[in-house]
Protein backbone atom coordinates (compact mmCIF):
# COMPACT_ATOMS: atom_id res chain seq x y z
CA UNK A 1 0.00 0.00 0.00
CA UNK A 2 1.09 3.45 -1.08
CA UNK A 3 1.96 5.68 2.38
CA UNK A 4 -0.72 8.25 3.30
CA UNK A 5 -0.73 11.39 0.85
CA UNK A 6 -1.40 13.53 3.92
CA UNK A 7 -2.30 13.94 7.66
CA UNK A 8 -6.47 13.18 7.15
CA UNK A 9 -5.79 10.11 4.56
CA UNK A 10 -2.49 8.87 7.76
CA UNK A 11 -5.48 9.12 10.29
CA UNK A 12 -8.49 7.21 8.04
CA UNK A 13 -5.61 4.62 7.82
CA UNK A 14 -4.95 4.84 11.47
CA UNK A 15 -8.67 4.91 12.19
CA UNK A 16 -9.78 1.97 10.08
CA UNK A 17 -6.72 -0.59 11.34
CA UNK A 18 -8.31 0.36 14.76
CA UNK A 19 -4.93 1.98 15.38
CA UNK A 20 -6.44 5.42 16.78
CA UNK A 21 -8.46 6.59 19.95
CA UNK A 22 -10.12 9.58 19.61
CA UNK A 23 -10.50 11.32 23.18
CA UNK A 24 -14.01 13.64 23.42
CA UNK A 25 -13.30 14.66 26.99
CA UNK A 26 -11.50 17.83 27.41
CA UNK A 27 -7.76 17.78 28.48
CA UNK A 28 -5.12 19.92 29.03
CA UNK A 29 -2.34 20.88 26.88
CA UNK A 30 -0.55 21.56 29.71
CA UNK A 31 0.89 18.16 31.38
CA UNK A 32 -1.81 16.11 31.08
CA UNK A 33 -1.40 15.26 27.55
CA UNK A 34 2.32 14.11 28.32
CA UNK A 35 1.09 11.64 31.31
CA UNK A 36 -1.46 10.51 29.05
CA UNK A 37 0.71 9.52 26.16
CA UNK A 38 3.58 8.30 28.48
CA UNK A 39 1.55 5.63 29.53
CA UNK A 40 0.02 4.69 26.20
CA UNK A 41 3.33 4.64 24.41
CA UNK A 42 5.15 3.04 27.05
CA UNK A 43 1.82 0.34 26.41
CA UNK A 44 2.25 0.13 23.25
CA UNK A 45 -1.12 2.22 22.58
CA UNK A 46 -2.65 3.93 19.88
CA UNK A 47 -2.46 7.05 18.33
CA UNK A 48 -4.43 9.51 20.14
CA UNK A 49 -6.54 12.28 18.92
CA UNK A 50 -7.41 14.44 21.32
CA UNK A 51 -10.77 16.47 20.18
CA UNK A 52 -11.18 18.73 22.54
CA UNK A 53 -7.91 20.14 23.92
CA UNK A 54 -8.28 22.70 26.62
CA UNK A 55 -8.36 26.29 25.52
CA UNK A 56 -8.09 25.46 21.57
CA UNK A 57 -10.66 24.49 18.89
CA UNK A 58 -7.73 22.78 17.17
CA UNK A 59 -7.72 19.10 17.69
CA UNK A 60 -3.99 17.44 18.78
CA UNK A 61 -3.20 14.24 17.31
CA UNK A 62 -0.38 12.55 19.02
CA UNK A 63 1.97 9.14 19.02
CA UNK A 64 1.26 8.32 15.63
CA UNK A 65 4.57 6.84 15.52
CA UNK A 66 4.88 5.18 18.96
CA UNK A 67 4.73 1.65 17.54
CA UNK A 68 6.95 -0.74 15.22
CA UNK A 69 3.94 -1.55 13.15
CA UNK A 70 2.32 2.09 13.02
CA UNK A 71 5.44 3.11 11.53
CA UNK A 72 5.81 0.53 8.94
CA UNK A 73 2.05 1.81 7.83
CA UNK A 74 3.60 4.98 7.53
CA UNK A 75 5.95 3.93 4.63
CA UNK A 76 3.51 1.73 3.36
CA UNK A 77 5.38 -1.80 4.21
CA UNK A 78 5.86 -4.61 6.69
CA UNK A 79 9.19 -4.56 7.70
CA UNK A 80 11.44 -1.15 8.19
CA UNK A 81 14.15 -3.07 6.05
CA UNK A 82 11.57 -2.98 3.14
CA UNK A 83 11.99 1.12 3.00
CA UNK A 84 16.04 0.92 3.25
CA UNK A 85 15.54 -2.53 0.57
CA UNK A 86 14.27 0.22 -1.92
CA UNK A 87 16.76 2.62 -1.17
CA UNK A 88 19.64 0.45 -1.48
CA UNK A 89 18.33 -0.70 -5.04
CA UNK A 90 18.68 2.97 -6.22
CA UNK A 91 22.33 3.10 -4.11
CA UNK A 92 23.37 0.18 -5.90
CA UNK A 93 22.05 0.87 -9.60
CA UNK A 94 24.35 -1.08 -12.16
CA UNK A 95 24.28 -0.07 -16.29
CA UNK A 96 21.34 -2.35 -17.06
CA UNK A 97 22.17 -5.30 -19.38
CA UNK A 98 19.29 -7.10 -21.59
CA UNK A 99 15.76 -5.43 -22.11
CA UNK A 100 14.06 -6.47 -18.73
CA UNK A 101 16.92 -4.99 -17.16
CA UNK A 102 16.42 -1.61 -18.74
CA UNK A 103 13.01 -1.57 -18.29
CA UNK A 104 13.41 -2.51 -14.39
CA UNK A 105 16.43 0.51 -14.63
CA UNK A 106 13.45 2.77 -16.20
CA UNK A 107 11.57 2.11 -12.82
CA UNK A 108 13.87 3.26 -10.05
CA UNK A 109 15.04 6.19 -12.50
CA UNK A 110 11.11 7.25 -12.03
CA UNK A 111 11.39 6.84 -8.49
CA UNK A 112 14.50 9.42 -8.42
CA UNK A 113 12.13 11.73 -10.65
CA UNK A 114 9.27 11.40 -8.46
CA UNK A 115 11.32 12.53 -5.80
CA UNK A 116 11.41 16.24 -7.11
CA UNK A 117 8.98 18.12 -5.19
CA UNK A 118 6.70 19.82 -7.35
CA UNK A 119 5.08 23.48 -7.25
CA UNK A 120 1.30 23.91 -7.37
CA UNK A 121 -0.63 26.99 -7.22
CA UNK A 122 -3.26 25.70 -4.58
CA UNK A 123 -2.60 24.17 -1.40
CA UNK A 124 -5.16 22.87 1.22
CA UNK A 125 -2.84 24.17 3.92
CA UNK A 126 -3.50 27.73 2.97
CA UNK A 127 -7.26 27.91 2.88
CA UNK A 128 -6.88 30.83 6.05
CA UNK A 129 -4.56 33.39 5.99
CA UNK A 130 -3.74 34.96 8.98
CA UNK A 131 -1.60 38.01 8.96
CA UNK A 132 -0.77 40.64 11.07
CA UNK A 133 -2.64 41.43 14.48
CA UNK A 134 -4.42 37.81 13.60
CA UNK A 135 -1.17 36.02 14.00
CA UNK A 136 -1.97 33.80 17.07
CA UNK A 137 -0.21 31.11 18.31
CA UNK A 138 -2.75 30.61 21.99
CA UNK A 139 -5.14 29.79 18.44
CA UNK A 140 -2.81 25.93 18.57
CA UNK A 141 -2.93 23.57 21.72
CA UNK A 142 0.57 23.84 22.19
CA UNK A 143 1.95 21.43 24.29
CA UNK A 144 3.48 22.46 27.74
CA UNK A 145 5.55 19.07 28.31
CA UNK A 146 7.47 18.53 31.86
CA UNK A 147 6.93 20.52 34.74
CA UNK A 148 10.13 21.83 34.58
CA UNK A 149 9.38 23.54 31.20
CA UNK A 150 8.78 27.20 31.33
CA UNK A 151 6.49 27.21 28.23
CA UNK A 152 4.92 25.55 25.71
CA UNK A 153 6.90 23.84 23.04
CA UNK A 154 6.16 23.14 19.48
CA UNK A 155 7.38 20.12 19.01
CA UNK A 156 6.67 18.25 15.83
CA UNK A 157 7.45 20.69 13.18
CA UNK A 158 8.93 20.87 9.63
CA UNK A 159 11.10 23.65 9.99
CA UNK A 160 12.03 24.96 6.48
CA UNK A 161 15.28 27.53 4.82
CA UNK A 162 17.22 27.60 2.23
CA UNK A 163 20.67 28.10 1.80
CA UNK A 164 21.54 31.87 1.07
CA UNK A 165 24.67 30.80 -1.45
CA UNK A 166 23.46 27.39 -3.01
CA UNK A 167 19.37 27.76 -2.76
CA UNK A 168 19.40 24.35 -1.62
CA UNK A 169 16.28 24.02 0.88
CA UNK A 170 16.47 22.31 4.22
CA UNK A 171 13.72 21.02 6.29
CA UNK A 172 14.70 19.54 10.00
CA UNK A 173 13.11 19.18 13.02
CA UNK A 174 13.46 21.53 16.01
CA UNK A 175 11.50 22.14 18.60
CA UNK A 176 9.90 25.48 19.00
CA UNK A 177 9.53 27.29 22.54
CA UNK A 178 6.10 29.86 22.53
CA UNK A 179 7.38 33.32 23.54
CA UNK A 180 4.44 35.05 22.75
CA UNK A 181 1.29 35.33 20.41
CA UNK A 182 4.22 35.77 17.58
CA UNK A 183 7.32 34.93 18.37
CA UNK A 184 8.89 31.39 18.96
CA UNK A 185 12.92 30.71 19.94
CA UNK A 186 14.33 28.61 16.92
CA UNK A 187 16.14 25.63 18.46
CA UNK A 188 18.98 25.25 15.96
CA UNK A 189 21.58 22.91 17.70
CA UNK A 190 24.79 23.05 16.89
CA UNK A 191 25.79 20.52 14.09
CA UNK A 192 22.84 20.91 12.54
CA UNK A 193 22.01 22.60 8.73
CA UNK A 194 19.14 24.39 9.54
CA UNK A 195 21.46 26.43 11.82
CA UNK A 196 23.91 26.72 8.87
CA UNK A 197 21.73 28.18 6.72
CA UNK A 198 20.63 30.57 9.63
CA UNK A 199 24.53 31.37 10.18
CA UNK A 200 25.75 31.90 6.39
CA UNK A 201 22.35 34.52 6.08
CA UNK A 202 23.08 38.31 6.30
CA UNK A 203 20.43 39.83 8.31
CA UNK A 204 16.94 38.65 7.99
CA UNK A 205 16.58 34.45 6.95
CA UNK A 206 13.16 33.89 6.07
CA UNK A 207 11.61 30.16 7.92
CA UNK A 208 8.59 28.37 7.21
CA UNK A 209 7.45 25.86 9.85
CA UNK A 210 5.21 23.06 8.42
CA UNK A 211 2.86 21.64 11.24
CA UNK A 212 0.27 18.21 10.32
CA UNK A 213 2.07 16.85 7.05
CA UNK A 214 1.65 13.17 5.51
CA UNK A 215 3.84 10.61 7.84
CA UNK A 216 6.71 10.16 5.57
CA UNK A 217 7.57 13.69 4.93
CA UNK A 218 6.71 14.50 8.76
CA UNK A 219 9.57 11.95 9.23
CA UNK A 220 11.80 13.36 6.56
CA UNK A 221 11.87 16.64 8.68
CA UNK A 222 14.02 14.31 11.31
CA UNK A 223 16.33 12.34 9.28
CA UNK A 224 20.24 13.46 8.69
CA UNK A 225 20.54 13.85 5.16
CA UNK A 226 23.91 15.56 4.06
CA UNK A 227 23.29 19.52 3.67
CA UNK A 228 23.08 19.51 0.08
CA UNK A 229 20.08 17.00 -0.47
CA UNK A 230 16.84 18.72 0.61
CA UNK A 231 14.56 16.45 2.44
CA UNK A 232 11.53 16.60 0.66
CA UNK A 233 13.34 14.87 -2.02
CA UNK A 234 13.81 11.88 0.61
CA UNK A 235 10.05 12.29 1.22
CA UNK A 236 8.89 12.38 -2.40
CA UNK A 237 11.20 9.32 -3.07
CA UNK A 238 10.63 7.50 -0.23
CA UNK A 239 6.31 8.03 -0.73
CA UNK A 240 6.55 7.10 -4.36
CA UNK A 241 4.90 11.09 -4.94
CA UNK A 242 6.39 14.19 -5.03
CA UNK A 243 6.16 16.31 -2.09
CA UNK A 244 4.04 19.04 -3.40
CA UNK A 245 4.39 22.90 -2.77
CA UNK A 246 2.94 26.05 -3.11
CA UNK A 247 4.48 29.59 -2.64
CA UNK A 248 4.40 31.03 1.09
CA UNK A 249 2.06 33.88 1.74
CA UNK A 250 4.83 35.97 3.23
CA UNK A 251 8.20 34.50 2.52
CA UNK A 252 10.56 33.97 -0.06
CA UNK A 253 9.68 29.81 0.41
CA UNK A 254 7.90 27.42 -0.75
CA UNK A 255 5.98 25.27 1.94
CA UNK A 256 3.81 21.97 1.31
CA UNK A 257 0.38 22.10 -0.10
CA UNK A 258 -1.17 19.35 2.60
CA UNK A 259 0.16 20.59 5.86
CA UNK A 260 -2.53 21.40 8.31
CA UNK A 261 -0.65 24.73 9.37
CA UNK A 262 2.18 26.70 8.02
CA UNK A 263 3.25 29.36 10.08
CA UNK A 264 5.68 31.84 8.09
CA UNK A 265 8.03 34.74 9.47
CA UNK A 266 11.78 35.33 9.73
CA UNK A 267 14.72 35.06 11.97
CA UNK A 268 17.09 38.31 12.45
CA UNK A 269 20.78 37.14 12.61
CA UNK A 270 22.25 37.58 16.34
CA UNK A 271 18.74 38.13 18.00
CA UNK A 272 18.76 35.62 20.72
CA UNK A 273 16.86 34.46 23.80
CA UNK A 274 17.13 32.41 26.46
CA UNK A 275 15.20 29.16 25.38
CA UNK A 276 14.89 26.54 27.71
CA UNK A 277 14.91 24.57 30.02
CA UNK A 278 13.10 21.72 28.52
CA UNK A 279 12.73 18.51 29.35
CA UNK A 280 14.50 16.29 26.48
CA UNK A 281 14.87 13.00 24.47
CA UNK A 282 17.99 12.40 26.90
CA UNK A 283 15.91 11.72 29.97
CA UNK A 284 16.86 15.36 31.67
CA UNK A 285 16.15 18.44 31.40
CA UNK A 286 18.78 20.73 29.13
CA UNK A 287 19.48 23.59 30.47
CA UNK A 288 18.84 27.51 29.29
CA UNK A 289 21.00 28.62 26.36
CA UNK A 290 20.84 31.33 23.78
CA UNK A 291 18.71 30.38 20.59
CA UNK A 292 17.33 32.11 17.57
CA UNK A 293 14.19 34.20 17.72
CA UNK A 294 11.37 32.99 15.12
CA UNK A 295 9.17 35.94 14.16
CA UNK A 296 5.77 35.07 12.70
CA UNK A 297 4.58 37.25 9.77
CA UNK A 298 1.72 34.63 9.28
CA UNK A 299 0.14 31.53 9.89
CA UNK A 300 -2.12 29.71 7.37
CA UNK A 301 -3.90 26.31 7.60
CA UNK A 302 -6.90 24.07 6.98
CA UNK A 303 -10.00 25.74 8.27
CA UNK A 304 -10.24 22.82 10.37
CA UNK A 305 -6.84 21.93 10.87
CA UNK A 306 -5.51 19.14 12.95
CA UNK A 307 -1.95 20.34 15.38
CA UNK A 308 0.40 17.81 15.90
CA UNK A 309 2.55 16.96 18.87
CA UNK A 310 5.01 14.86 20.02
CA UNK A 311 6.56 14.38 23.87
CA UNK A 312 10.30 13.04 24.32
CA UNK A 313 11.47 12.63 27.32
CA UNK A 314 13.16 9.53 29.11
CA UNK A 315 13.23 6.63 26.65
CA UNK A 316 11.13 4.79 25.33
CA UNK A 317 8.98 7.34 23.92
CA UNK A 318 7.18 8.24 20.48
CA UNK A 319 10.67 9.57 19.06
CA UNK A 320 12.19 5.95 19.43
CA UNK A 321 10.07 4.90 16.33
CA UNK A 322 11.86 8.09 13.92
CA UNK A 323 14.97 6.64 14.96
CA UNK A 324 14.38 3.58 14.62
CA UNK A 325 13.32 4.52 10.83
CA UNK A 326 16.26 6.76 10.86
CA UNK A 327 18.79 4.09 11.53
CA UNK A 328 17.01 1.49 9.03
CA UNK A 329 16.91 3.47 6.13
CA UNK A 330 20.46 5.26 6.04
CA UNK A 331 22.12 1.16 6.33
CA UNK A 332 22.39 1.36 2.92
CA UNK A 333 23.83 4.44 2.58
CA UNK A 334 26.66 3.35 5.62
CA UNK A 335 27.24 0.43 3.75
CA UNK A 336 28.33 2.24 0.58
CA UNK A 337 31.74 3.68 2.59
CA UNK A 338 31.94 1.74 5.06
CA UNK A 339 31.27 -1.71 3.19
CA UNK A 340 32.54 -4.31 5.65
CA UNK A 341 29.13 -3.19 7.46
CA UNK A 342 26.93 -6.10 8.02
CA UNK A 343 24.29 -4.06 10.15
CA UNK A 344 23.68 -1.88 13.08
CA UNK A 345 21.70 -1.18 16.00
CA UNK A 346 21.25 2.21 17.98
CA UNK A 347 19.97 1.65 21.05
CA UNK A 348 16.94 3.38 22.39
CA UNK A 349 17.77 3.66 25.62
CA UNK A 350 21.07 4.78 24.05
CA UNK A 351 19.28 8.13 23.42
CA UNK A 352 20.65 7.23 19.54
CA UNK A 353 23.76 9.01 20.07
CA UNK A 354 25.58 7.76 23.14
CA UNK A 355 26.16 3.89 21.68
CA UNK A 356 26.40 2.35 17.93
CA UNK A 357 26.25 -1.72 17.66
CA UNK A 358 27.78 -2.94 14.61
CA UNK A 359 28.69 -5.99 13.15
CA UNK A 360 31.59 -5.93 10.39
CA UNK A 361 32.77 -8.85 7.77
CA UNK A 362 36.42 -8.90 9.29
CA UNK A 363 39.12 -9.30 6.62
CA UNK A 364 41.85 -8.00 7.85
CA UNK A 365 43.65 -7.36 11.32
CA UNK A 366 42.38 -3.69 13.07
CA UNK A 367 39.47 -3.92 10.69
CA UNK A 368 37.46 -2.94 14.33
CA UNK A 369 38.98 0.03 14.98
CA UNK A 370 39.00 1.46 11.09
CA UNK A 371 35.18 1.17 11.30
CA UNK A 372 34.72 2.80 14.75
CA UNK A 373 36.95 6.10 13.30
CA UNK A 374 34.54 5.63 10.30
CA UNK A 375 31.46 5.67 11.75
CA UNK A 376 32.75 9.00 14.30
CA UNK A 377 33.37 10.53 11.06
CA UNK A 378 30.10 9.84 9.47
CA UNK A 379 27.66 12.27 8.91
CA UNK A 380 25.33 12.67 12.64
CA UNK A 381 26.78 9.37 13.62
CA UNK A 382 29.65 11.04 14.32
CA UNK A 383 28.58 12.28 17.79
CA UNK A 384 28.56 8.45 19.31
CA UNK A 385 29.95 8.41 22.27
CA UNK A 386 30.32 4.60 22.14
CA UNK A 387 30.97 2.20 19.60
CA UNK A 388 30.96 -1.52 19.93
CA UNK A 389 32.04 -3.82 17.48
CA UNK A 390 30.88 -7.47 16.55
CA UNK A 391 31.63 -10.04 13.88
CA UNK A 392 29.39 -10.71 10.85
CA UNK A 393 27.47 -13.34 12.54
CA UNK A 394 26.20 -11.61 16.21
CA UNK A 395 22.91 -10.08 15.69
CA UNK A 396 23.36 -6.45 17.01
CA UNK A 397 19.66 -6.05 17.67
CA UNK A 398 19.92 -9.09 20.65
CA UNK A 399 21.69 -6.97 23.27
CA UNK A 400 22.61 -10.43 25.02
CA UNK A 401 23.97 -11.80 22.23
CA UNK A 402 26.33 -8.48 21.83
CA UNK A 403 26.90 -8.47 25.85
CA UNK A 404 27.76 -11.87 25.68
CA UNK A 405 30.61 -11.09 22.98
CA UNK A 406 31.91 -7.87 24.89
CA UNK A 407 32.36 -10.25 27.61
CA UNK A 408 34.18 -13.13 25.82
CA UNK A 409 35.97 -11.27 23.09
CA UNK A 410 37.33 -8.66 24.75
CA UNK A 411 40.83 -8.06 26.30
CA UNK A 412 40.15 -4.44 27.80
CA UNK A 413 43.74 -3.75 27.76
CA UNK A 414 44.01 -4.55 23.70
CA UNK A 415 40.59 -4.16 22.74
CA UNK A 416 39.33 -0.42 24.24
CA UNK A 417 39.93 2.98 22.68
CA UNK A 418 39.55 5.78 24.13
CA UNK A 419 39.13 8.87 21.31
CA UNK A 420 38.48 12.09 21.45
CA UNK A 421 35.68 14.04 19.23
CA UNK A 422 32.56 16.39 18.71
CA UNK A 423 29.41 15.02 21.07
CA UNK A 424 25.82 15.80 21.20
CA UNK A 425 24.87 19.30 21.76
CA UNK A 426 21.89 18.02 24.72
CA UNK A 427 25.10 15.63 26.13
CA UNK A 428 25.68 16.82 30.05
CA UNK A 429 27.88 14.31 30.97
CA UNK A 430 31.37 15.28 29.16
CA UNK A 431 33.51 17.99 30.78
CA UNK A 432 32.76 20.71 28.00
CA UNK A 433 29.86 21.32 26.37
CA UNK A 434 29.96 19.86 22.58
CA UNK A 435 33.55 18.18 22.73
CA UNK A 436 34.56 15.02 25.02
CA UNK A 437 35.77 11.25 25.04
CA UNK A 438 34.70 8.22 22.44
CA UNK A 439 34.63 4.81 23.52
CA UNK A 440 35.04 2.00 21.35
CA UNK A 441 35.10 -1.55 22.07
CA UNK A 442 36.20 -4.31 19.65
CA UNK A 443 34.66 -7.33 20.13
CA UNK A 444 35.18 -9.31 17.40
CA UNK A 445 37.21 -12.55 17.27
CA UNK A 446 40.94 -11.35 17.28
CA UNK A 447 43.38 -12.38 14.87
CA UNK A 448 47.62 -13.31 15.32
CA UNK A 449 48.63 -10.14 14.36
CA UNK A 450 45.98 -8.43 16.54
CA UNK A 451 48.32 -9.93 19.62
CA UNK A 452 45.89 -13.00 20.18
CA UNK A 453 46.81 -16.55 20.87
CA UNK A 454 45.21 -19.30 18.77
CA UNK A 455 41.33 -17.97 18.70
CA UNK A 456 39.41 -20.97 19.74
CA UNK A 457 36.63 -22.48 18.10
CA UNK A 458 33.00 -21.06 19.28
CA UNK A 459 30.52 -24.26 20.08
CA UNK A 460 27.59 -24.72 17.93
CA UNK A 461 25.83 -28.08 17.48
CA UNK A 462 26.17 -30.49 14.31
CA UNK A 463 23.26 -29.30 11.69
CA UNK A 464 22.57 -33.36 11.30
CA UNK A 465 21.62 -33.27 15.23
CA UNK A 466 19.79 -30.40 15.34
CA UNK A 467 17.82 -31.30 12.33
CA UNK A 468 17.27 -34.62 13.46
CA UNK A 469 15.52 -33.02 16.93
CA UNK A 470 13.82 -30.55 15.08
CA UNK A 471 12.18 -33.61 13.47
CA UNK A 472 11.52 -35.47 16.84
CA UNK A 473 10.90 -32.80 18.95
CA UNK A 474 6.67 -33.14 19.68
CA UNK A 475 7.71 -37.20 20.34
CA UNK A 476 9.85 -35.97 23.49
CA UNK A 477 6.29 -34.45 25.20
CA UNK A 478 8.58 -32.00 26.51
CA UNK A 479 6.07 -28.35 26.46
CA UNK A 480 7.10 -25.75 24.48
CA UNK A 481 7.69 -22.49 26.85
CA UNK A 482 7.75 -19.38 24.62
CA UNK A 483 8.40 -21.02 21.62
CA UNK A 484 8.38 -24.10 19.19
CA UNK A 485 11.49 -25.68 20.26
CA UNK A 486 13.31 -22.95 18.75
CA UNK A 487 16.02 -23.51 21.45
CA UNK A 488 17.98 -20.12 21.09
CA UNK A 489 14.97 -17.57 21.60
CA UNK A 490 13.09 -19.32 23.74
CA UNK A 491 15.96 -19.80 25.92
CA UNK A 492 17.06 -16.43 26.01
CA UNK A 493 13.57 -15.78 26.72
CA UNK A 494 13.27 -17.58 29.62
CA UNK A 495 16.45 -16.16 31.07
CA UNK A 496 15.47 -12.30 30.41
CA UNK A 497 12.13 -13.41 32.26
CA UNK A 498 14.04 -15.41 35.24
CA UNK A 499 16.46 -12.25 35.57
CA UNK A 500 13.22 -9.62 35.98
CA UNK A 501 11.60 -11.74 38.65
C1 LIG B 1 10.94 14.79 17.97
C2 LIG B 1 12.27 15.36 17.56
C3 LIG B 1 12.69 16.57 18.06
C4 LIG B 1 13.90 17.12 17.69
N1 LIG B 1 14.28 18.32 18.21
C5 LIG B 1 15.42 18.90 17.79
C6 LIG B 1 15.78 20.19 18.24
O1 LIG B 1 15.08 20.80 19.05
N2 LIG B 1 16.93 20.75 17.77
C7 LIG B 1 17.73 20.10 16.87
O2 LIG B 1 18.74 20.66 16.45
N3 LIG B 1 17.43 18.84 16.44
C8 LIG B 1 16.29 18.25 16.87
N4 LIG B 1 15.95 17.00 16.43
C9 LIG B 1 16.87 16.28 15.52
C10 LIG B 1 16.82 16.85 14.11
O3 LIG B 1 15.50 16.91 13.64
C11 LIG B 1 17.65 16.01 13.17
O4 LIG B 1 18.98 16.05 13.61
C12 LIG B 1 17.57 16.47 11.72
O5 LIG B 1 18.42 15.66 10.94
C13 LIG B 1 17.99 17.91 11.58
O6 LIG B 1 17.94 18.28 10.23
P1 LIG B 1 19.15 19.05 9.54
O7 LIG B 1 20.35 18.14 9.64
O8 LIG B 1 18.69 19.27 8.16
O9 LIG B 1 19.36 20.31 10.29
C14 LIG B 1 14.73 16.43 16.79
C15 LIG B 1 14.31 15.21 16.28
C16 LIG B 1 13.10 14.67 16.65
C17 LIG B 1 12.68 13.35 16.08
MN1 LIG C 1 19.39 18.75 6.21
Amino acid sequence: MAPPADLRAWIRLLDDEGELVRVDAEVDPDLEITEIVDRTVKSGGPALLFENPRGSSHPLLINQFGTERRMCMAFGVDRLDDVSAKLEDVLEMQPPQGLVDKVRGLKKLKSIADSLPKTVSRGASQELVLTGDEVDLGLLPIQRCWPGDPAPFITLPAVITRDPHTGVRNVGMYRMQKIDARSTYMHWQIHKDGRADYLATDGKIPVAVALGLDPVTAYSASAPLPKHIDEFMLAGFLKGEPVELVRAKTVDLDVPANAEIVLEGTIEKGELGPEGPFGDHTGYYTPQEPFPIFRLSAITMRRDAIYPSIVVGKPVQEDAWLGKATERIFLPAIRMTVPEIVDYDLPVAGAFHNCVIVSIRKAFPGQAHKVMHAIWGLGMLSLSKAVVVVDAHVNVHDYEEVFFYVGANVDPKRDVVIAEGPLDHLDHAPEQQFVGGKLGIDATGKLPEEGAREWPEEITMSDEIRELVDRRWAEYGIPAHGGDGSVQNGSRRGLRQLLRR
